[in-house]
């Protein structure tokens, strides 16, 4: 191993980010420099709601030029984002700017498919839990509006990035894994249930997995960024969730993770899927990560259910500082609701604290009487969950838990790492925070030769460059 420098590409709900990785694969050294932060926020259109695919290109293409006036000698480029979301395209051109998941076109979808291949086969074919966004069901709803017929291909969000970088066609597989569409066994597009669906499967690109080569820079595109010649696109685990595994510092054999941004993903790392009835009835989902591990794990509404509040509180201008709130929730001492986060009604924008007070009204719970108490409630309610997917996964997979570890923008959160800890009866390890941004640029890494190993070594390195806080758990 050597040394070198990649670009990572993130983009979150709450934000898109350009980070550089400097990585010594000698040293043992990992370090992150943070190049620009841009808004990745849906916009609603009269089509309903969607990505600003346009803007955000825009916004990632200035920070990919500062990435490389700071680091002329950057080796390749990495993108992820989150999953199931696509762009169509014709003769290169996208046709529209992207739905976003969150989009209530979904239902009708659902019943589509599900019409077509009931949902226990389904499970069999393509281990994915019950999500009413996965792609099958966007496409079912696609369909009816007529532009499905129109495009010839379809890629994923950091693929369709990706495309517009190299002019690339490819599928990642970390992320193509959940579309519903791709085999379980297999790990290949799975052309029957394509064809049964009713989509055309020309759409569909090659499958890629993490690591290898997604296309070299276009030559307009590589003059407009100023970018280091020799510079390529390297498929990553594009689904930004496939990216945060790699970089959990754990012992696969002996730990849960918790992946916890926008969405709380909780579950273990397996060699082989478990499509049992049993995961299939407690909705639990076998994604495909990167070194083709199976990402065996539930979907919990996570900090959305914080900062969608947050965000209806201040519609009327009011600014809201969210660790006086933390603070303000952490000194609550009344007992609050604890609610069940999965509960769908949570997924759509708007007034949550609204829908949280009407979940506990059907159910005669007393509901949350300030601010303070609405997010002590949504706390310990994740904490909650949480701790339940964890039991889960582990009696469904046979992993015996000794550490959780919490990665992403929850480990900051030492109110629901402590309450998670509490509530599971378990140690929970909290950080890296950026373990997205980690991961991708540690798959850039080793396909550039700069680090060597499987990933218990590169979890090896995360460790040691980033020392995880522990918290003991104490009563419930
Ligand atoms: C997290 C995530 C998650 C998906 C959801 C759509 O960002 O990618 O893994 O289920 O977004």
């Amino acid at each position: 191993s050597s040394a070198g420098t990649v670009a990572a590409v993130d983009l979150g709900a709450t934000s898109g980010r350009v980070i550089l990785g400097h990585v010594d694969g000698r040293a043992g050294t990992l370090a992150l420099d943070h190049v620009a932060r841009f808004p990745n926020g849906p916009v609603r259109l009269a089509s309903g709601l969607h990505w600003d695919f346009t803007g955000l290109t825009r916004d990632l293409n200035a920070g990919l030029a500062e990435a490389f006036r700071r680091a002329p000698s950057a080796a390749s480029i990495g993108v992820d984002s989150w999953a199931v979301d696509y762009g169509l395209l014709r003769g290169g051109r996208l046709l529209g700017e992207p739905f976003h998941y969150r989009d209530e076109r979904n239902d009708r979808g659902v019943e589509a498919v599900h019409a077509a291949v009931p949902f226990d086969e389904l499970y069999r074919r393509n281990g994915l839990q019950f999500l009413p966004f996965n792609t099958l069901y966007q496409l079912a709803a696609e369909r009816e509006s007529g532009w499905l017929g129109v495009a010839d291909s379809l890629l994923l969000v950091p693929d369709l990035v990706g495309f517009q970088l190299t002019g690339a066609r490819l599928a990642e597989r970390t992320n193509a894994s959940t579309t519903g569409l791709v085999g379980i066994a297999s790990g290949e597009w799975d052309d029957e249930l394509i064809e049964r669906l009713g989509l055309p499967a020309s759409v569909f690109a090659p499958l890629v997995s993490p690591g290898e080569p997604f296309g070299p820079l276009r030559t307009a595109v590589a003059a407009e960024l100023g970018a280091p010649s020799g510079i390529e696109v390297v498929a990553v685990g594009s689904h930004d969730t496939a990216s945060a595994v790699v970089a959990v510092p754990m012992r696969a054999e002996s730990a849960a993770y918790i992946s916890c941004g926008t969405w709380g993903l909780v579950g273990v790392e397996l060699e082989q899927p478990v499509t049992t009835d049993a995961a299939r009835d407690a909705n639990f989902t076998n994604e495909r990560g990167v070194d083709g591990r199976v990402r065996f794990l539930h979907n919990v509404m996570g900090l959305w259910l914080l900062s969608e509040s947050v965000r209806w509180w201040e519609r009327d201008g009011d600014r809201i500082d969210l660790s006086e709130l933390l603070a303000a929730a952490a000194s609550v001492t009344a007992p609050v609701a604890v609610f069940d986060a999965d509960d769908p009604r949570f997924l759509a924008p708007g007034d949550l604290p609204g829908r949280i007070a009407e979940w506990c009204a059907e159910r005669g719970v007393a509901a949350p009487a300030n601010r303070a108490e609405f997010a002590r409630s949504i706390i310990e309610s994740l904490a909650e969950a949480f701790a339940g997917a964890v039991r889960t996964a582990s009696v469904l997979s046979g992993v015996d838990v000794e550490t959780i570890h919490v990665v992403g923008g929850g480990a900051l959160n030492e109110l629901l790492c402590r309450r998670t800890a509490d509530r599971a009866g378990i140690p929970v390890l909290a950080g890296p925070v950026e373990a997205t941004a980690i991961g991708n640029v540690l798959v850039q890494a080793r396909a550039q030769g700069f680090v060597d190993g499987d990933l218990e070594a590169l979890r090896a390195l995360v460790a040691q460059a980033f020392a995880p806080r522990r918290y003991e758990p104490v009563g419930r």
